[in-house]
């Protein structure tokens, strides 16, 4: 007999930062996840994790509505259900419930998890399985000092465990900013791989100069300059230089995929779990940018090690990743709720191979991190 789920718990869950991490709309000193635990009819449990960047700074969702509309609209839909199809349970919760894809994304990562435990093979499997079994991890430097983030990237870089590097800009003026950019890149040299983020802050005037002075500077990569929204903005400004634009938040599944091809936008997609509402979604905005021409990176919301864990899991079955990732989540945070953290090394991250997702939690952590109010 399929297992029926029988509970969904969710959980708060602080852990601070190594460092404060500065993007153009906040400062991060702690990052919450939404931890949930689901469980079947036989005893077992699947692992999922909602995880957004500065409560409401960055998206619609914030930790606190995404485990209130878990408990109150979704967990209800999925409750007696058969664990039998990850597909018919979220075609379930996508008819019932608009939006919140973080939730969405965190159940379906339960329901995976679950569904490879009981199968006895990884994620990876289940997504049409591996064809990496290491993808390649950048580092993000945002402490917001120019000196700390040269001497971070160097004691990195010497260790071997990241050779690429993402700056946040966007929060001081683009001269200021380009300063401060060009001086890592000057520092590294062309060892490293140097691109920028700019969160949606400029304006297209703003990001015209910004480019060109970037370009000059030897940066490789912008990351989404201007407004989510503004797609012919995005497409103009990817069409006038050789610097290369990667789309972020104006761009989370398929169809968003479909419309900036439309539109004339020529750039890389940066794939997040979380936008597009779990890796199953994330993997057809995959195909839709491959046939659109689109180099493919595999992003992330700054999730913890099971978030992390089902990004890694899903990107290991793309056959290139032309901008890498940054799935470095769990190395942001002083301490992990899992046994056996993601193993990084040479510049990347191992793809687990244990049944689900490949994660342990550590009860003694959850219980030492988990919101008490
Ligand atoms: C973003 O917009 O890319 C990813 C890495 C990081 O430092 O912030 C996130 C969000
Ligand atoms: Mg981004």
């Amino acid at each position: 007999m399929t297992p029926k789920i029988t509970q969904i718990e969710t959980l708060l869950v602080d852990i601070p930062t190594i460092r404060p991490h500065k993007l153009s709309m906040t400062s991060m000193a702690v990052q919450t996840m939404v931890i949930v635990r689901l469980k079947d009819d036989q005893g077992s449990e699947g692992l999922g994790e909602g995880t957004t960047i500065g409560g409401l700074a960055y998206g619609p969702e914030s930790p606190e509505s995404i485990k209130m509309n878990i408990d109150r609209y979704l967990a209800p839909l999925l409750i007696g259900q058969s664990t039998d199809s990850v597909r018919y349970l979220m075609q379930r919760l996508n008819v019932a419930v608009k939006g919140n894809m973080i939730a969405k994304s965190a159940l379906q990562t339960a329901l995976v998890d679950l569904k490879g435990k009981h199968l006895g093979v990884p994620v990876s499997s289940l997504l049409g399985g591996a064809i990496h079994s290491h993808i390649p991890c950048l580092w993000v430097l945002a402490s917001g000092n120019t000196e700390k983030d040269i001497a971070e990237a160097k004691e990195l870089i010497a260790a071997g465990r990241h050779c690429d590097f993402k700056l946040k800009i966007g929060s001081r003026p683009v001269e200021e900013d380009v300063a401060h950019v060009a001086a890592i890149k000057a520092a590294l040299g062309d060892s490293a791989s140097v691109r920028v983020d700019v969160n949606q802050a400029w304006d297209e005037a703003t990001a015209v100069k910004g480019m060109a002075a970037l370009q000059e500077a030897g940066v490789d990569l912008v990351e989404q300059p201007t407004p989510a929204k503004d797609i012919d903005t995005l497409a103009r400004l990817s069409n006038k230089f050789e610097i290369p634009i990667l789309a972020d938040e104006g761009v989370a599944d398929s169809k968003d995929v479909y419309q900036f091809a439309k539109q004339g936008f020529n750039g890389g997609i940066a794939l997040k779990i979380a936008k597009a509402g779990g890796p199953i979604p994330a993997l057809e905005a995959a195909v839709v940018s491959e046939s659109a021409g689109f180099g493919l990176y595999g992003g992330t919301l700054l999730e913890g090690s099971i978030g992390t864990a089902v990004a890694i899991h899903a990107w290991s079955t793309l056959p290139t990743l032309r901008w890498g990732s940054e799935m470095f989540g769990p190395l942001l945070l002083q301490d992990d709720i899992i046994k056996q953290p993601l193993r990084y090394h040479n510049n990347g991250v191992d793809v687990p191979n244990l049944p689900g997702l490949g994660i342990e939690l550590d009860e003694l952590k959850l219980a030492e991190y988990q919101r008490k109010d």
